[in-house]
């Protein structure tokens, strides 16, 4: 079995979600934020079978975008990073942060 972790944003989560549960995958949200941009993101963890990731890969491809998010300066920004950035940058955030971790049990009570 693995554990898929994906981070991705808010906006995509819906119909990810909705996607993912007609495919009979079985999800977990939780509410999540950034480290570089402070702003909430979302991270699903999906307990599925070996043969089940490729599907689910191809289905968060498919589902999460890329798009450009606001920097300002007047975020807060951990370390020297703000001190540099005198007016406001777009960052590219997405499609979807995605781990596959090899999970050694699974057991429900
Ligand atoms: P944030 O940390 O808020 O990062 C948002 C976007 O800012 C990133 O998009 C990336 O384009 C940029 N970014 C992040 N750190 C940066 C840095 N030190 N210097 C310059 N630009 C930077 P994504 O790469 O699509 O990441 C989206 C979200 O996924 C991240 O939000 C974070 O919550 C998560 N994430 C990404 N990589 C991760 C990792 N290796 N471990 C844990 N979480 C990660």
């Amino acid at each position: 079995m693995k554990m898929v972790i994906a981070i991705v944003q808010d906006k995509d989560v819906s119909k990810l979600l909705l996607d993912v549960t007609r495919e009979g995958l079985r999800a977990t949200r939780l509410a999540s934020s950034g480290g570089f941009l402070r702003s909430g993101n979302t991270t699903l963890l999906f307990g599925v079978e070996e043969s089940q990731v490729d599907t689910l890969l191809a289905t968060i491809r498919e589902t999460c975008h890329l798009r450009e998010e606001l920097l300002t300066p007047t975020q807060t920004i951990m370390g020297p990073v703000n001190a540099h950035i005198p007016y406001p940058i777009e960052v590219p955030v997405g499609g979807a942060t995605v781990f596959v971790i090899d999970v050694e049990q699974f057991i429900k009570v």
